[in-house]
């Protein structure tokens, strides 16, 4: 009977990730966040020893830079030995973000470490027990970006038990925006290809069961976007079936939190709510992005006036010294919008102009000095349309607020 393997599959470690945008955290609370994607490789290489893996596989995306720190290519060098010590080989291929055209080899990789050094697809044969076992099919990217569909190079060897493709890309949408080797999920299922380890995508999915395609997602959030658990697959493949298991890796997580507070009238009935919603969450570092719903009049005077920030800080500051803290990074209420800015304009030629302005934002003109400016540009992230959006409602409704107050029904 032909060995059944056992490996890991993971991509998107984003080693050094800067987490720009997080600066505002409390200083020890930054620093392990911005440790966090190496808590997330050492959580790694532990789940690799104690479920004594055959190999592990990283498609890509290992460093978040292509000029990588020295740092960042010591502590992979590290995790590496460490493996290396429980003979259990890894097989990395580079992605967009880490491309071999910008590196610099200047480091001596341990001999476990079996690099995918090509943009051309490569066969390396993973032996168990003296015998060839699998074939192991990849390539790196030598630029930022790779036009070209690679599943045609992917060409399964004979002779061997096991097939299986590490490709860093995604599904092929259109013809103008595939920059990151496009595929067709047919491309994949028609090859003789036991297991299709693929990154690229940070959200986990698993595309087809058989044979398996999947994306592990990325091992450590890298913002809101990225929420809930974060990890990689542990893979387990006989003949006759692929057992996939997600194990989490990530060290903090990011996420969305929405509580109804419909029964609150005032800020401490708030307090009290805000303090057992949170103490009923799983004890775990997160980070917290709090929507409020069912707001009442009187809280969104507070919410305003910054006096709900107050009672966030409150909570913080509790959370600063726990082992696992929860800390709220940001906070915003949903509540139906009670002005008609319809009838606004009609009635009011300044109601008009300032409306009429925030519907045409030049968002070019008005960023033009932060982004110029020497030592503010490094903390600035480019927004989202989305983001934008909300930014202008946000300022729209804090605008309103402040010239009609809360009792601006005369003007339903
Ligand atoms: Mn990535």
């Amino acid at each position: 009977m032909t060995e059944k393997i056992k490996f890991i599959h993971c991509a998107d470690l984003h080693l050094d990730s800067p987490f720009k945008g997080m600066s505002t955290l409390p200083d020890s609370l930054y620093q392990e966040l911005k440790n966090s994607t190496f808590a997330a490789l050492d959580n790694l290489v532990n789940l690799a020893i104690k479920e004594q893996v055959d190999f592990v596989l990283i498609v890509g995306d290992l460093f978040d830079q292509s000029v990588k720190s020295v740092y960042a290519e010591m502590q992979f060098i590290i995790a590496c030995q460490k493996l290396n010590k429980v003979n259990i080989p890894i097989y990395l291929s580079y992605g967009n973000h880490d491309y071999l055209e910008a590196r610099q080899h200047t480091f001596t990789y341990p001999e476990n470490v079996h690099i995918f050094e090509s943009d051309q697809v490569e066969v390396k044969v993973f032996s168990k027990n003296g015998h060839p076992l699998v074939g192991i099919h990849g390539f790196s990217y030598s630029e930022r970006a790779v036009l070209d569909n690679k599943t045609t190079e992917f060409q399964p060897v004979e002779g061997l038990a096991y097939q299986i493709g590490m490709l860093h890309g995604s599904i092929q949408q259109s013809t103008e925006h595939d920059y990151y080797a496009p595929f067709q999920l047919s491309d994949l299922q028609t090859k003789n290809i036991d297991y299709w380890a693929l990154g690229h995508i940070h959200k986990r999915a698993i595309l087809s069961r058989n044979p398996a395609i999947v994306y592990p997602g990325n091992t450590q959030s890298r913002s809101i976007k990225e929420s809930g658990e974060k990890g990689c697959y542990l893979v387990e493949l006989n003949q006759m079936e692929t057992k996939l298991t997600f194990k989490a890796l990530h060290a903090i997580q990011f996420d969305r939190l929405s509580v109804n507070v419909s029964d609150c009238q005032q800020v401490d009935q708030l307090y009290d709510l805000l303090y057992q919603r949170l103490s009923s969450l799983k004890k775990q570092k997160s980070i917290i992005f709090l929507t409020l719903t069912g707001v009442n009049q009187t809280l969104v005077s507070h919410y305003y006036q910054g006096e709900i920030d107050e009672i966030i800080m409150l909570l913080n500051e509790q959370q600063q010294d726990q082992e696992n803290w929860q800390w709220i990074q940001a906070v915003e209420i949903e509540r139906e919008r009670q002005v008609n800015e319809a009838r606004l304009k009609e009635n009011d030629p300044f109601m008009n102009q300032l409306l009429t302005d925030f519907e045409d934002i030049n968002w070019g003109q008005l960023s033009k000095d932060l982004w110029q400016h020497r030592q503010a540009k490094r903390f600035l992230v480019e927004l989202s349309e989305e983001e934008k959006i909300k930014l202008v409602n946000d300022a729209k409704d804090l605008a309103l607020y402040h010239l009609l107050g809360m009792n601006n029904d005369e003007n339903k």
